[in-house]
């Protein structure tokens, strides 16, 4: 029998998603995610002080209202571990931008949609758009959603970043989630006790005020004094709920795309005496400068302080007295802790 009109093949367009340069790609029908999924967790304040999470809830919670006819949601995803070395960045913003990277990807993805099928019309999205990007990669069938809120994949791990790309066409063949969500985890809760600031406070719930994800990236205030002290080799991002999860063991090495650079090799140490006119020379299309010269240096200064670094104290004493106030607070904290008897 032929396909009915309009429908597109999955396998052609999963296809094009691994010639964009996508890992994995699968196709889920485009339905509406339950209200209290997000809502509970706005309710309860886990959002901290991302006010967008607020915003646009009801596109969040339904991809039609981002595409008016929206049929199918093509979840898509890339690999990017590359190294093991101890390093106080998580492993994601260690290259270039995955944003950039994956936009890149999407925007000849789409492209190469829009010539093979031009009635179809699409809606995509990299991180920053109203989508439940997670929800969307269980039911296109691409992994689950263990303990640690991570997304996790059978064949990468937790160690890939999310795209969606939704069309107004169906699709001839949709996933099956194979593995009913949360099964992967079974009695394991090796993350929810490794999480250093309880900030999982149930199974796949992070409370961002206490997530120090949160704190070294998007707090531009001062991270709370009792989540400091948990910023041992913490100066950007946070890897430990995934480094600790048994999924994680055999990881697989991402394309050359993801390779680290120059500032993924950056000490604490070094990332807190970072110059204006070094900081502009790694800053640059890497994710450190979502949090911003200063913001880094504060970060790095905690983390010295929670590590109690003997070896920084000039360091700090230089920083305690940084035109930046944030730098200059953080460097005088991290000197009370070399100060305090232990
Ligand atoms: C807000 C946000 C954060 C916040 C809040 C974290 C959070 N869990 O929401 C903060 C700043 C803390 C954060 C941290 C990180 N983030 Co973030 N973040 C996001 C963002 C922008 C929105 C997520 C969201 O909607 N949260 C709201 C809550 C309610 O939803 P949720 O986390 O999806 O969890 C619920 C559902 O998943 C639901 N659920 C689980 N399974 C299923 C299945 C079905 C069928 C249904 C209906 C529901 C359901 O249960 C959960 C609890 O309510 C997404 C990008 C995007 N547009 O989706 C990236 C994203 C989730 N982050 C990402 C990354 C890489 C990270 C970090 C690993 C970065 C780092 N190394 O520091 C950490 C991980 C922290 C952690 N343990 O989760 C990746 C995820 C990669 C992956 N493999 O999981 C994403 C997808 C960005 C991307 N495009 O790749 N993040
Ligand atoms: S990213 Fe770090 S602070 Fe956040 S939940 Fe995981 S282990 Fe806890
Ligand atoms: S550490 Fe254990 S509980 Fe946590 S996500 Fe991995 S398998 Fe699941």
């Amino acid at each position: 029998m032929g396909r009915a009109e309009g429908v597109i093949s999955s396998a052609e367009l999963m296809g094009l998603a691994t010639r964009a340069g996508f890992d994995l790609a699968g196709c889920a029908r485009a339905e509406p995610i339950p209200p209290s999924v997000l809502q509970d967790w706005l309710a309860a304040g886990h959002h901290a002080d991302l006010d967008w999470m607020e915003g646009r809830v009801a596109e969040r919670l339904d991809v039609t209202a981002l595409l008016p006819g929206a049929k199918t949601v093509l979840a898509l995803a890339c690999n990017y571990w590359r190294t093991d070395e101890p390093s106080p960045i998580a492993r994601y913003a260690r290259g270039r931008d995955y944003h950039a990277t994956l936009r890149d990807r999407l925007r000849n993805l789409r492209r190469t949609v829009r010539e093979r099928w031009p009635h179809v019309k699409d809606y995509g999205s990299v991180d920053a758009n109203p989508v439940m990007e997670k929800v969307h990669a269980v039911r296109a069938g691409l992994g689950t959603v263990g303990k640690n809120a991570c997304f996790i994949t059978p064949r990468f791990g937790s160690w890939v970043v999310l795209a969606t790309m939704v069309l107004d066409a169906e699709v001839d063949a949709y996933a099956h989630p194979s593995a009913a969500d949360g099964e992967v985890c079974g009695r394991c809760r090796i993350c929810l006790d490794a999480c250093p600031t309880g900030a999982l406070v149930a199974d796949k719930v992070v409370d961002a005020r206490a997530c120090l994800s949160y704190q070294t990236i998007e707090n531009e205030a001062a991270v709370p004094e009792p989540l400091r002290a948990a910023m041992t080799q913490i100066t950007f991002g946070c890897d430990i709920c995934q480094d600790v999860c048994p999924l994680n063991v055999t990881p697989v090495l991402a394309q050359e795309r993801f390779a680290v650079r120059p500032h993924g090799s950056l000490t604490a140490r070094a990332l807190a005496a970072l110059s204006q006119a070094e900081w502009h020379q790694v800053a640059p299309g890497s994710p450190l400068a979502r949090a911003g010269y200063d913001g880094v240096r504060r970060n790095a200064a905690y983390a010295l302080g929670a590590a109690r670094d003997a070896l920084a104290r000039p360091l700090l004493e230089r920083l305690s007295a940084d035109a930046s106030q944030k730098v200059a607070e953080a460097a005088r904290w991290a000197l009370d802790r070399l100060d305090a008897k232990v």
